[in-house]
């Protein structure tokens, strides 16, 4: 049976009845600001929104997937930056405990279609959170994987990375994307 850690034997396609690919909410659409609330129990339902998290995002193809973006309002991420998307990486009720220095990378977003920019964030940083059993993880991560994880954490505090950028930038994208979702109407 597929399962959110085996994924990556069916690349993007949804191969369970019971697995779904979700709707992803694109900026500047308000639901994107709503702060996301803590998951209190660990439990089947929320293994499912992982499972369906996980296949939208690889099937986008992203490295990461906030709740937030499939419009539920819960703390959780799923994030995968490895080359044969086989390191699929939960993350519920995320918490940053510490950070250290600055360095600048290329962000994309799935809820940002076609925007890519540069964005500064601490380069190191340190994360708390639950996996998709309830047990607590903490790792210290630098590089595309420490990226990620901010950019994902920003989405469960209801910011999307295109507010790191100046007002006439966020301007311009969003008159772009609501010209998009016009024309796909
Ligand atoms: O949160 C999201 O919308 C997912 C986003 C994550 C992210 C990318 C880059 C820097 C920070 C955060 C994406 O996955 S955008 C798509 C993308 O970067 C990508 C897609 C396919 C292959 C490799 C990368
Ligand atoms: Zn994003």
């Amino acid at each position: 049976m597929a399962s959110a850690s085996n994924l990556n034997q069916f690349p993007g396609i949804c191969t369970h009845p019971t697995m779904a690919l979700l709707k992803i909410v694109h900026y500047p659409d308000p639901r994107l600001h709503k702060v996301a609330l803590p998951i209190a129990t660990v439990d089947d339902e929320i293994r499912k929104l992982v499972a369906d998290m996980a296949e939208t995002m690889y099937a986008a193809p992203g490295i990461g997937l906030a709740a937030t973006q499939v419009d539920r309002l819960l703390r959780l991420i799923v994030v995968d930056i490895s080359e044969a998307k086989d390191d699929l990486k939960v993350f519920i009720n995320p918490e940053i405990l510490g950070s250290s220095g600055l360095s600048e990378h290329e962000e994309g977003c799935l809820s940002v279609p076609g925007i890519y920019d540069l964005v500064s964030r601490p380069e190191r940083v340190r994360v708390r959170a639950l996996d998709q059993n309830g047990a607590p993880l903490e790792l210290e991560t630098d590089g595309l994987l420490a990226v990620c994880l901010q950019h994902e954490i920003d989405h469960l505090d209801g910011k999307v990375f295109v507010e790191y950028l100046s007002r006439l930038k966020q301007e311009r994208i969003r008159r772009k994307l609501l010209k998009q979702a016009r024309e796909a109407m």
